[in-house]
């Protein structure tokens, strides 16, 4: 969705090495198999200095989902937010994106991955609105896609894989190529799942809804931040299955992610939501205290560079 910002070192297998030698052989097999796991994170400036939201989290979910695809990863999860940490000072950034990547790199052919290495980098780079410049304010339109969420027993949504990410970009093509800001995928069983890079909230009469892990989602940091923001503020969170009709009559509906941050919705398959409502506004405006070092209660979710 963006041109990348080129900065100076990528962290490599140990390493940091010049931006532009961080490349691979052609028959790396995560690029032929898809045998890939990934993390999306942020780093946000404030007033004190710069600090990475849920580092240590983001970390720990990197290895439990190279875990469920049995993808050893050969470094420990301080190791991984070590590096992080060095990865930002070294290219002197006061907010950026940090993208960790394991993947089964040169060495073997053929689907099964066990003979291919596993390469880790950690690269960053600054990342801006993710959904365009207005989203964050005005809200952004979405469909319903046509195409399903990957499943739990295919490619399981709880694995934040390069392969579910094919998955993932039918549906923001689609809908995109339809003139919509974003994508929701329901689930093989036509439960609402999740947008292609976001997990989605409803709210209605003051009650607050997000689909269970168990609806086939990625267990998303930013959504376990809002319910625990949301409910500190006294709202009633329920994590239920959510049918598409719940979203064309919701008072509210948002995404949330590190990437989209929160996202409000302002239409959903053209029919209206409207302007970022109260709770919306509050949710989001407590999230970006929380990130972005404002909010003591919240202070453990930082990590300070
Ligand atoms: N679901 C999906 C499918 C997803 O990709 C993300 C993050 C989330 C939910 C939210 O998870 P979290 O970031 O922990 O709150 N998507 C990442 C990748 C975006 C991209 O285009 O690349 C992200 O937001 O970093």
């Amino acid at each position: 969705m963006a041109a990348i910002a080129e900065v100076d070192q990528i962290w490599k297998n140990g390493a940091l090495i010049p931006w532009a030698e961080a490349t691979t052989h052609v028959l790396t097999h995560a690029l032929h198999y898809g045998t890939a796991v990934f993390e999306g994170i942020r780093c946000y400036k404030n007033d004190r200095g710069s600090a990475v939201f849920r580092l240590r989290e983001h970390m720990e979910r990197f290895h439990r989902s190279a875990k469920i695809i049995m993808m050893d990863i050969p470094y420990s999860v301080d190791e991984l937010v070590e590096a992080s940490l060095q990865t930002i000072r070294v290219n002197k950034l006061e907010e950026c994106y940090i993208r960790p990547l394991a993947y089964r790199g040169y060495g073997a052919v053929g689907v099964n991955p066990s003979a291919a290495p596993v390469d880790v980098v950690i690269a960053v780079w600054p990342w801006g609105d993710y959904l365009g410049d207005t989203a964050l304010k005005e809200g952004i339109s979405v469909q319903i896609s046509s195409w399903r969420q990957r499943s739990a027993n295919s490619t399981p949504g709880a694995v934040k894989s390069s392969a579910g990410y094919l998955n993932s970009g039918l549906a923001n093509i689609e809908a995109v190529g339809n003139g919509f800001g974003e994508a929701i995928l329901l689930n093989e069983g036509g439960l609402v799942a999740e947008g292609s890079g976001e997990n989605i909230f409803t709210v209605r009469d003051g009650l607050i809804s997000t689909p269970p892990l168990s609806d086939g989602i990625l267990e998303g940091l930013t959504r376990d931040s809002v319910i625990t923001i949301a409910r500190d503020l006294g709202y009633t969170v329920l994590e239920r299955s959510l049918v598409r009709t719940d979203l064309y009559i919701a008072d509210e509906v948002f995404f949330t992610g590190t990437a989209a941050e929160l996202t409000p919705i302002s239409s959903v398959d053209r029919r209206s939501i409207g302007l970022p409502g109260p709770v919306t506004l509050a949710l989001q405006a407590k999230l970006f205290d929380a990130a972005k070092g404002r909010s003591a209660e919240y202070g453990n979710w930082l990590t300070w560079v």
